[in-house]
């Protein structure tokens, strides 16, 4: 069997579940930037399927989605360069889920840490939806034939799944047909945690406001998050190793240094042996520097949703464009009739 070779093609994708936070914007939004400045073609999605796996008001959704899609711009993607839209008016990835849902099997799903975090002791309970969730993601990326997928840490599973998919797919068929996908898990924050507790990532349900800092979070509310942000009483070391046994410590230490694009030894080398009260206004001014202007650009694109729809809606037919030809070609290989003239 000849081995199939793929155009470079990134996809990432975030849920519009809630304000998008520091932590999406290291982990994933601002690699999404990065990547966009790639040969490869940039495909960024808005991914309210995976939204609705937990309850979401209607109209919250909306505003998020948007919001979610003023952020991406905010932050540096440009509907000329990457494709922007929102997974539910592309409705290939539904249908390529409900192939993948009988390619992967019960035991892989079980598998996945998400969905015990997220179900806890509920599991019963949960949306089969939130169950399937690695499915679906597995369908957005390879609908598009993708072949690099950047995301935070926390995606390394579902990203390892979405590779087993593929691999199945392409043994049980015989055919050599879906890429397998690198995860790009880089840069100084691939796992932001919580301001609150060290030892949990920071996130957009977590109850407390004060454990994240949002993309709308004006200056003050900034500065005020950082200052009271947990740590402990010691300076900060001058290397590394210093900072194994410091999770809070090590935490304000990375975003310092993603948000400063600099190395976290060149981090360390400038403010080791400085005390935090030294240390977090630093970090307050670099993150209001850095997150203003971002939070200004969302405001003001949220002036004009109608020009947002239309982002949504031409990036979706740009996609759309991508994937029929590729769900077509999966429907022939699976054998369902009338698949080639779709
Ligand atoms: N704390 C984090 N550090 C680095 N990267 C992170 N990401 C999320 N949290 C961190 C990355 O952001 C992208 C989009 O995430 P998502 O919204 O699709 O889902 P999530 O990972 O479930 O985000 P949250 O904030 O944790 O939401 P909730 O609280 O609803 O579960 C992904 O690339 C993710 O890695």
């Amino acid at each position: 069997m000849a081995e199939a070779s793929y155009t470079p093609r990134v996809f990432s994708g975030i849920q519009p579940s809630g304000n998008l936070h520091l932590g999406n914007y290291l982990g994933a939004l601002k690699r999404f930037v990065d990547m966009q400045e790639s040969d490869a073609q940039t495909i960024y999605c808005m991914v309210d399927l995976h939204a609705i796996t937990v309850w979401q008001e209607p109209e919250k959704l909306r505003h998020a989605t948007r919001e979610l899609c003023a952020g991406f711009i905010a932050a540096g993607l440009d509907a000329k360069k990457s494709i922007l839209f929102n997974q539910s008016q592309v409705a290939e990835h539904a249908q390529l889920a409900w192939i993948f849902n009988c390619v992967a099997r019960m035991g892989w799903m079980k598998r996945m840490t998400q969905f015990k975090d997220k179900a806890g002791k509920n599991a019963e309970n949960a949306s089969l939806g939130l169950f399937g969730y690695p499915a679906l993601m597995a369908a957005d990326i390879l609908v598009y034939h993708a072949t690099h997928v950047p995301v935070g840490e926390d995606q390394k599973q579902h990203l390892e799944l979405t590779r087993d998919i593929a691999m199945k797919f392409n043994h049980d068929y015989g055919v050599d047909f879906f890429p397998i996908t690198e995860p790009v898990i880089e840069g100084a924050a691939t796992r932001v945690m919580s301001l609150r507790d060290g030892s949990k990532k920071m996130s957009k349900s977590d109850p407390s406001d004060l454990s994240r800092i949002n993309l709308t979070d004006d200056a003050d509310t900034i500065a005020k998050k950082i200052r009271k942000a947990k740590t402990d009483p010691e300076p900060l070391p001058s290397e590394i190793d210093g900072l194994e046994a410091r999770p809070e410590a090590r935490n304000l230490v990375n975003i310092y240094a993603a948000l400063a694009d600099m190395s976290v030894e060149a981090v360390m080398a400038d403010v080791g042996g400085r005390a935090f009260s030294e240390f977090k206004p630093m970090l307050a001014d670099l993150a209001v520097a850095k997150l203003a202007p971002i939070s200004d650009e969302m405001a003001r694109l949220m002036r004009d949703v109608g020009e947002i729809d239309r982002i949504l809606s031409q990036g979706a037919d740009k996609a759309r464009a991508i994937a029929a030809p590729i769900l077509s070609q999966t429907y022939e290989i699976v054998g369902m009739v009338g698949a080639g003239v779709r």
